[in-house]
Order: C-alpha cells, then sequence, then structure tokens
C-alpha cells in the first residue's frame, strides 16, 4: 500500500527557514515504514531540493543553510485586512507540486502535518490542492501541533483529525480504515525509530530531537502540556541516527529541536556529546529553540564547544518579576553564570544569544530593555520574539478570565505578528516597534540608558 506524507504550505507576513523540518511527520513515516507501507513524501517547504530551482528562483541560503523561502503573494484573509501587510504563501509553487503528485501517481492514504497554529491557511490550501487532484475518495489523515492543539477547527477541513502523539494509535485508525490487520508489536517510535530522512533526494541540513517533553512549566508556553513527562532517546542511538544521514546526504549542518536537551545532562546530552567528539564528526550544530540558563555546567559547555557548537539560544523571555510569575526557569543571575560559562570556553555573541519576549502580558517595556542590556553586558547576543496567546497555556486562560480574550478568537488573530495591531491590553505596533529599533541601537553598541527614559 502506497502513503503519500505531506508537509504544507505556510502562509503569513514573513517565514524564514530557521533550520523547518517536518520531524513529527518523518517519524510518522518511519512507522508507516515498519507497518510495511510503501513510503513517499512531498515537502513544500524543501529550499534545498534542487529540482524546486527548475520552477522558482530559490533566496540563496544565509547563515548555516538558514534562508528565505520562495514565495507568492496571496489574498489576504479578509479577518485580517486591517494589517497593513503583505500575505504571503512560502514554499514551492503549483505546477512543483503537481509534477510530484504525477511522479508519484496512485496512492492509498496522504498523511498531512502541521506546526504553526496561525499557519493554517497554507495547510487548508495544501488539502484542498490535495482534493482537487485525487477528489475525495483518498483517505487524509491531518496531524501535526496545530491538529494537537485546535482538533475542532482542524476538523473543518473534513480530514481524519489525528490529535495524539502516540503514533501507536495511528495502526488501529488504518485498521479500521483498510480493515486489514497491521498491527505488528508495539513500536516504541521515539527510541526504536529513527526520522525517515531517507523519503528526501537532496537535504541541506539534518534537524533531530533527542527528548520530547519539559519538566518546567511556563504560563506562557504549550510544550509541557502536550508530552506527558519526558522521555530521552538513548545517547548512542542519537548519534547512530546523525551519522547515517550525514554520511547519505553530505550536509555539515546538524540541528537539535529539543525543548529541555539540558536535563539530566551527565546522562543525556553530555554522553551525546562525547560520543560526537569520539566518532570524529567534523560537523556544526545549533540549539535554535531556547535552553535551560539553569542548568548550563562547564562541562557541558567544554563539551559542546569541542563539538563544534555554532548556534545557541539561550531561554531568557524577560527580566524583572515576570520572571518568577511566569514558572521561574530563568533568573537574571542564571543567565549571567551561563553567558560566563560561555565566554569562558571561547563561545561569542556570535554563537551564544537569548530569546526575549515581548509583550508577555503584564511584562513593562523596562523589563526588555533591562534584559537587552544585561546580554549586552555579557557578552552575548539577543533576539526579540514577539509574544503569542497560545491556546490552552496558563496565559491564556488568564487572559480569558480577565476578559482580556473571549477564547473564540481566529487563530489568524492570534499570530504574533498581528496581536500588537488590535489586541488593546498589550503594547501596541508604535512600542514594540520601538523597542525593535531600540534593540538594534544596542546591538550596535549605543548607550542604553540614554534611550531608557525615552521609551515608556
Ligand atoms: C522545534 C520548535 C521550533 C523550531 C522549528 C520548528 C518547526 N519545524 O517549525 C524553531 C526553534 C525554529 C521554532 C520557531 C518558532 N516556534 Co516553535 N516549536 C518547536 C517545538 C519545541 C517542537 C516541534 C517539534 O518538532 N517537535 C518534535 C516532533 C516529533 O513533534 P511534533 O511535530 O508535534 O510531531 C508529533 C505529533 O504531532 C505527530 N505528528 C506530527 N505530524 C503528524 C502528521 C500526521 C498525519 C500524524 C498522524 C501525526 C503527526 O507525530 C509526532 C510524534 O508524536 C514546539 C513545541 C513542542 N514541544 O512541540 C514549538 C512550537 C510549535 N513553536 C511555537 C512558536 C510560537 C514558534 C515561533 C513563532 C516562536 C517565535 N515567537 O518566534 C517560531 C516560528 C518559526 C518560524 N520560522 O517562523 C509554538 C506554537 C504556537 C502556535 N500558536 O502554534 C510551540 C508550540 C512552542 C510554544 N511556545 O509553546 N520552533
Ligand atoms: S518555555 Fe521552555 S522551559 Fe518553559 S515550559 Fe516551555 S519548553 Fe519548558
Amino acid at each position: 500500500m502506497k502513503a503519500l506524507l505531506i508537509n504544507p504550505w505556510i502562509e503569513d507576513f514573513a517565514a524564514y527557514d530557521f533550520w523547518l523540518k517536518p520531524l513529527g511527520l518523518l517519524y510518522v513515516g518511519a512507522y508507516l515504514k515498519k507497518l510495511g507501507f510503501d513510503v513517499f513524501l512531498i515537502d513544500l517547504m524543501n529550499r534545498h531540493d534542487k529540482n524546486l530551482e527548475k520552477y522558482v528562483k530559490v533566496p540563496k541560503d544565509k547563515f548555516y543553510k538558514t534562508g528565505k523561502f520562495p514565495y507568492t503573494e496571496v489574498k489576504k484573509p479578509e479577518i485580517l485586512s486591517f494589517v497593513p501587510r503583505k500575505y504571503k504563501r512560502y514554499g514551492a509553487p503549483e505546477k512543483y507540486f503537481l509534477d510530484k503528485l504525477n511522479e508519484i501517481g496512485k496512492i492509498d492514504i496522504i498523511l498531512v502535518t502541521s506546526t504553526l497554529t496561525y499557519w493554517y491557511p497554507g495547510y487548508w490550501e495544501t488539502i484542498n490542492f490535495l482534493r482537487k487532484y485525487y477528489g475525495n475518495k483518498i483517505p487524509i489523515i491531518f496531524g501535526g501541533f496545530y491538529v494537537r492543539n485546535l482538533p475542532s477547527h482542524a476538523q473543518r477541513t473534513n480530514t481524519i483529525i489525528y490529535s495524539g502523539n502516540d503514533l501507536n494509535r495511528l495502526s488501529s485508525l488504518l485498521e479500521k480504515l483498510f480493515s486489514k490487520n497491521f498491527r505488528k508489536n508495539f513500536i516504541d517510535w521515539f527510541e526504536d525509530l529513527d526520522p525517515a530522512y531517507e523519503l528526501y533526494d537532496n537535504l541541506g541540513y539534518l534537524v533531530f530531537t533527542t527528548t520530547v517533553g519539559c519538566p518546567f512549566k511556563c504560563s506562557y508556553c504549550i510544550a509541557h502540556k502536550i508530552w506527558n513527562g519526558m522521555k530521552f532517546r538513548n545517547p548512542h542511538k542519537v548519534v547512530n541516527a546523525i551519522e547515517k544521514y550525514v554520511e547519505k546526504f553530505k550536509v555539515s549542518d546538524v540541528v537539535f529541536f529539543d525543548d529541555a536537551i539540558l536535563v539530566n545532562s551527565k546522562k543525556h546530552f553530555n554522553q551525546i556529546l562525547k560520543e560526537i567528539i569520539k566518532r570524529n564528526l567534523k560537523l556544526n550544530f545549533h540549539l535554535p529553540n531556547g535552553i535551560h540558563a539553569k542548568m548550563v555546567s562547564e562541562e557541558t559547555v567544554e563539551l559542546m564547544a569541542q563539538a563544534n557548537f555554532k548556534t545557541i539560544k539561550l531561554g531568557y523571555e524577560t527580566a524583572g518579576e515576570l520572571q518568577l510569575k511566569t514558572g521561574g526557569k530563568v533568573k537574571d543571575e542564571d543567565l549571567i553564570r551561563a553567558a560566563r560559562i560561555f565566554r569562558k570556553y571561547g563561545f561569542t555573541e556570535k554563537e551564544v544569544s537569548a530569546y526575549i519576549m515581548v509583550n508577555i502580558p503584564n511584562q513593562n517595556p523596562d523589563d526588555v530593555i533591562n534584559a537587552m542590556k544585561i546580554c549586552k553586558n555579557e557578552g552575548i547576543g539577543f533576539s526579540l520574539n514577539e509574544f503569542t496567546p497560545i491556546v490552552g497555556t496558563d496565559d491564556w486562560i488568564n487572559l480569558i478570565n480577565e476578559g482580556k480574550l473571549t477564547g473564540l478568537e481566529d487563530p489568524l488573530l492570534l499570530n504574533n505578528t498581528v496581536l500588537p495591531f488590535w489586541w488593546k491590553y498589550g503594547m501596541n505596533e508604535n512600542m514594540v516597534q520601538r523597542l525593535k529599533d531600540l534593540a538594534r541601537k544596542i546591538k550596535d553598541g549605543e548607550l542604553v540608558d540614554k534611550f531608557k527614559g525615552n521609551i515608556s
């Protein structure tokens, strides 16, 4: 039986390939292969598919194989008409999609993934395109973060909704669909399977996750609510998978998506690092998802330097009293301590930077300014991320209880780019822009105190 996996288009005002790979979908692919399916993949977001250049001008890579996606401008959804920016569909053109479908031919089932909730118009368009091509007879299973977070919204696509994250439920679903017995033994998908990168022809980089789950409970984050506890993959298996696919695709950049890679680091991350060093893997490693400053140790950082880590993001989010109120994952002193350890082992602001969030409920602009100032003083970089209330998080629930959200907002309105244009309970778009301008100046080395009085 033939299964077709689809990584759909993204529609938004902006999108950047900051090492985006559909990791969950690649696990689904590996799982289906175990069940005996013949599996095909169309990744509409793979900028490194050499074939794509025949259809569209693909923007050149920027740093470490990241870069801009090709795009076409599309009509803005009505609900976003007040946002003075162009709306785009990012990814491969329709002709590419069509040619790929023709090449693959007849199939028995389609599986579509999703990530950010407010990218749903791109997912829906992809599903419409598939329906136009195949008609309504081929079943479409729809999964991934958007579907898990907003199942009833995703249900409007009339697909089969897969809102869990235990892939073993997939075999019973397929059994029902095809009246056939697929299940062999229980498959521990996270421990036993490698994401099925072999489904690609060309890749620019590889992404893995060595853990799932997070022990913290930050009020703005949903990660800890979607995984039931933490899972760690055996360090040898992690490095075997890296080695296998690096050899196959000859890539030099490897990225970890973990939410909490430093938890239990003596037994986990340090072992992975030691194995990478022992096998002399000459690669660039990246951690684009903020790591826990509290858990940074000299031993780990020394090993990271030896293993050649090029991108390290620290989850800092804010200075001030919100640090504790949002869950206490980091305090200024943790960030400072971590920054100093990284500096000690030769890392600079080019490699290490902190994520700072702008517009967390009840955040004062000075909290953002002070956070930037601390990073600058400690010689690490920083980037500003705009807050978005994610459905199901404590912040989202509190905002509803306080009457600041109804809970019924279209997911598009909760896009972090859109929020400052309409939501009157946070910083408005002028303030967000001023903080961004200030960030640029601080990075360029201008004095922070000079601006502090002018901002609020
Ligand atoms: C890694 C990560 C990133 C990476 C890239 C992720 C990517 N590929 O898009 C980086 C660090 C770049 C990133 C960036 C951002 N991210 Co992010 N990210 C994550 C993270 C931590 C993990 C995603 C992941 O790959 N997990 C591992 C895989 C194995 O899990 P999975 O995809 O869920 O797949 C499982 C199931 O869903 C299922 N499955 C998946 N697909 C399918 C399909 C079918 C058919 C089936 C049956 C099953 C299935 O199978 C898997 C196994 O169970 C999630 C949080 C989390 N822990 O999930 C946030 C998360 C998705 N990100 C989030 C956000 C907000 C962002 C940013 C907007 C942050 C910002 N303000 O800048 C940016 C935007 C990215 C961009 N380029 O514009 C939010 C989403 C909020 C929302 N409203 O949608 C999340 C939930 C984190 C949070 N804050 O709570 N992110
Ligand atoms: S923000 Fe980070 S530390 Fe906090 S719960 Fe989410 S993944 Fe964990």
